[in-house]
């Protein structure tokens, strides 16, 4: 089975890239955002997981399952990543530290990212560009680590996409 995780901050659009490609009506387990989650800016927040799939050309199924962003919901991330063969990292470009996100996204997933492969795409860069993706490609670079990178929109069904088939093709590279 083709498992893939998206990962990342509270409102880096998780459960959004994932409603955009999946064929299904997506399963979401979102409640309305409390007054402690105020900086959400948003109103909802997944509090156990997103799955849906979609069928590449050749047949076979990618399932698709987002984590909850809230760190008080980490202990779904290690459930929801076995079995996953590759991770999608999403990074909301609006959030004031976007780079400390990265850097806590793949010291979490570490284990998981070496035995498996990522890919980074950066949200709402539309919003806020106080970060470049040079500053993200910097930052991977002052830690010895690749992975492709892109600017996404979650509402857009392509530039998912296009994150998913980058995976994809990166984790075919090293079989
Ligand atoms: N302007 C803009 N909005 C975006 C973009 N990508 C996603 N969004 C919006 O940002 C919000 C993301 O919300 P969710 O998809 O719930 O985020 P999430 O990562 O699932 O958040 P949690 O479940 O709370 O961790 C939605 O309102 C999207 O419509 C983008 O590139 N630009
Ligand atoms: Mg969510």
């Amino acid at each position: 089975m083709e498992k893939i995780i998206f990962t990342g901050p509270m409102g880096a659009g998780k459960t959004t890239a994932i409603s955009s490609i999946s064929e299904v009506p997506p399963i979401s387990t979102d409640v309305r955002c409390s007054d402690n989650e105020g900086q959400a800016r948003k109103e909802t927040t997944t509090v156990a997981m997103d799955y849906g799939y979609f069928t590449l050309d050749d047949g076979q199924r990618v399932h698709l399952y987002g984590t909850p962003g809230q760190q008080r919901f980490d202990y779904m991330w290690t459930i929801l990543a076995q079995g996953g063969i590759g991770l999608v990292l999403l990074l909301d470009n609006a959030r004031p530290d976007p780079l400390a996100d990265l850097e806590f996204y793949l010291d979490s997933f570490k284990d998981f990212i070496n035995q498996t492969g990522a890919v980074i795409g950066i949200t709402r860069m539309d919003v806020s560009n106080h970060v470049s993706l040079d500053d993200y490609r910097n930052k991977l670079m002052s830690r010895n680590q690749i992975f492709p990178l892109f600017e996404i929109d979650a509402r857009q069904a392509n530039d998912v996409k296009i994150l998913v088939h980058a995976l994809l093709a990166i984790l075919q590279a090293q079989m």
